[in-house]
């Protein structure tokens, strides 16, 4: 894909209306998506799908970037898994993408462009359910190290601001790293997820909590690195102060359930992490232990997703399917 020539400098796309950086067009991806960092993930976990239609296999397809996405079934729903790599700018590709409609930029220029228009050429036409399955760091209890965390009530978002860093910023008393307001995620798809994870796991091996999602691994985690200066040996304990209910640390959930909650009500988004690392401890996660985790935890998002109700009509005998 996306060999041929590029239109639309707002949302660019391909002849074939494929999008610039995951390479899917409409029709390929269904409503219901599993987002999970790495690509050894996705795999393992396409493992547990059926294809779409009998004697068919699974959709593959993975872009020049790098983002692989897998459609496929789940217990009979469509559900596609998709490679999301790491960090906030991904996680923003991965969602807006895949509710992409190409024909908004033409209609936003019309007195009377409705809310139809904003589905008009979409990968993903209706309504989403949108789970990521990621990793983390524990903060304190109740996470601890190969807990599964559900971020419930959501995220905060902890960025590093760089202006802090100019001799200005240090004279003006600039704080070097900020702490938004509590993202909510869905709360249906949020207990459903914990409720899948706790048949799979035992109820001790589940827990939820507020996530915080940073903007980079180290720096603003609060990890030091001797050659830079960050300025982030209170971080952890400023962040604790001000959200004492911080449970996980990680990268991207903050980004999801921003955007879902701002799609228009169009998406519903949740998200689940294995404490790999305790930050308190310093000790980390067997690697064996780790794929047993995301083996289970990967089914229990993949319940979560097929047993949501959502508005859509996606599938091979309406020919929307790949
Ligand atoms: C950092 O090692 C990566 O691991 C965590 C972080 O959010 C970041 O993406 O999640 P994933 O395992 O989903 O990638």
């Amino acid at each position: 894909p996306q060999k041929s020539n590029i239109s639309d400098a707002n949302f660019p796309v391909d002849a074939e209306g494929r999008t610039y950086h995951l390479g899917t067009k409409r029709g390929e991806v269904a409503n219901r998506i599993l987002s999970v960092g790495s690509e050894k993930r996705a795999l393992m976990l396409a493992e547990y799908l059926e294809p779409v239609a009998p004697g068919r296999g699974l959709f593959m397809l993975e872009s020049s970037r790098g983002f692989l996405t897998i459609t496929g079934r789940y217990t009979g729903a469509p559900v596609s898994i998709i490679v999301t790599h790491m960090g906030m700018a991904n996680a923003d590709f991965v969602v807006r993408e895949n509710r992409h409609a190409a024909a908004l930029h033409a209609a936003s220029s019309c007195a009377d462009a409705d809310a139809d228009d904003y589905s008009r050429g979409a990968v993903v036409e209706g309504e989403m359910a949108i789970v990521r399955l990621g990793t983390c760091g524990a903060l304190q209890p109740p996470a601890h190290l190969g807990s599964f965390v559900v971020a419930d009530p959501g995220a905060i978002l902890i960025r590093r601001n760089p202006d802090a860093f100019t001799p200005e910023g240090e004279e003006g008393g600039l704080v070097p790293y900020t702490f938004s307001r509590p993202i909510p995620s869905d709360p249906a798809l949020s207990l459903a997820l914990e409720q899948e994870a706790v048949r799979l796991l035992g109820p001790e091996g589940v827990c939820r909590g507020l996530n915080a999602t940073a903007d980079s691994f180290y720096s603003s985690q609060g990890r030091r690195t001797g050659w830079f200066e960050d300025r982030n040996e209170t971080l952890l304990a400023d962040l604790l102060c001000c959200y004492p209910e911080a449970v996980t640390l990680e990268m991207e959930t903050a980004m999801l359930l921003d955007l879902a909650r701002c799609s228009r009500g169009s998406i519903r988004a949740a998200a689940g992490v294995i404490a790999l690392a305790d930050r308190a401890s310093n000790h980390f996660l067997a690697a064996e232990r780790t794929e047993q985790l995301e083996r289970a935890t990967g089914q229990a998002c993949l319940a979560a997703l097929a047993r949501t109700p959502l508005d859509d009509d996606w599938g091979p005998h309406n020919g929307s399917g790949p």
